[in-house]
C-alpha cells in the first residue's frame, strides 16, 4: 500500500515535470523564432549571416575554372590589399527566386566600342579565363553600365574583370541607379578607390586580387534599374577588362 501511494506521488510528479518542461520548451522556442525573424530583417541578402533564416537560400553561383593555386607574387607594391580568404567563399544566402537578371541585358560604356571583345560579352554567361571571352576597354578611367531593363531588388553583384594571372584593378566604384545617366538616386555599393584618382570621393574598401571566385557584393535587397562599374587600369596594363558581371535580384514589388 505504501508502495503504490508513492508511486502514484513519482507518477504525479513526472507529470508536473513533463508539464513544466513542456511550458519552457515553448516559451524558447517563441523567443527563438522572435530572435530569427528580426535577424532576418535585418540581414537581408547579408553576405556573412550564419543564421538559415527561413525562405534564404543560397545565390546559384556557377564559378569558371580556377587559373592559378595560393598566394599570388606579382603585386608587389599594392597598397590597402585585402588579406587572401585561404578557403572558398562562404555561401551568400538570398530569398529564394533571385537569379542573375543583367544575363543577356543591355550593356553600355564610357567609350563606343571596345578594344577587343563586344560589351554583350560582359553579361553572356562566359567567365572562363580565355582570351576569346574577355572584353578590353581603353586605358584610364572607364565604366560599364547594364541596364537591368526593369527595377530589380538586387541582393548581390558579382563582377570578374580578369582571373588568367593575378591581378588588381584599381579605382573599382560599383553604383547602382534609377536613371541610366546616374543622376537619380546614385548609391555606391563599393569603392576602393583609397586616394580619390577617380574623383568619386575616397572610398573605403580594399584592394583585392582577382581569383575565379569573383568579387561578390552584397547590395542588400536595395532596388535600382542600372548597374555602373568603373575601373583605372590595373596592377599589369593601363588597360580595363572584364569577363562577366553578375547582378543578383528579383522584380521588385
Ligand atoms: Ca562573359
Ligand atoms: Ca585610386
Amino acid at each position: 500500500m505504501q508502495m503504490k501511494s508513492r508511486t502514484q506521488f513519482n507518477k504525479l510528479g513526472n507529470l508536473l515535470w513533463v508539464m513544466a518542461l513542456g511550458v519552457s520548451l515553448a516559451l524558447v522556442l517563441s523567443s527563438c523564432a522572435d530572435k530569427g525573424s528580426t535577424e532576418g530583417e535585418d540581414d537581408s541578402g547579408g553576405a556573412s549571416s550564419s543564421v538559415d533564416t527561413a525562405g534564404m537560400v543560397p545565390l546559384p553561383i556557377v564559378l569558371p575554372k580556377a587559373q592559378f593555386v595560393g598566394t599570388p607574387v606579382n603585386i608587389a607594391g599594392v597598397t590597402n590589399l585585402e588579406k587572401a580568404r585561404g578557403k572558398a567563399r562562404p555561401p551568400f544566402l538570398a530569398p529564394a527566386g533571385v537569379t542573375n537578371v543583367a544575363l543577356g541585358k543591355t550593356v553600355t560604356a564610357s567609350i563606343e566600342e571596345p578594344i577587343m571583345g563586344e560589351f554583350a560579352m560582359i553579361v553572356d554567361g562566359d567567365k572562363e579565363a580565355m582570351d576569346g571571352s574577355l572584353v578590353e576597354l581603353d586605358p584610364f578611367l572607364q565604366s560599364v553600365t547594364i541596364d537591368l531593363e526593369a527595377d530589380y531588388d538586387i541582393y548581390a553583384i558579382l563582377f570578374w574583370h580578369y582571373h588568367k594571372q593575378s591581378r588588381v584593378y584599381f579605382d573599382v566604384v560599383v553604383q547602382i541607379a534609377d536613371d541610366a545617366d546616374f543622376v537619380e538616386n546614385v548609391r555606391t555599393i563599393f569603392n576602393n578607390d583609397d586616394d580619390n584618382s577617380a574623383g568619386m570621393g575616397a572610398g573605403p574598401d580594399k584592394h583585392y586580387v582577382e581569383v575565379n571566385e569573383g568579387k561578390l557584393l552584397d547590395a542588400g535587397g536595395q532596388k535600382a534599374r542600372y548597374v555602373r562599374l568603373y575601373s583605372q587600369g590595373n596592377n599589369s596594363d593601363d588597360q580595363n577588362h572584364y569577363l562577366e558581371v553578375e547582378v543578383y535580384g528579383k522584380t521588385a514589388e
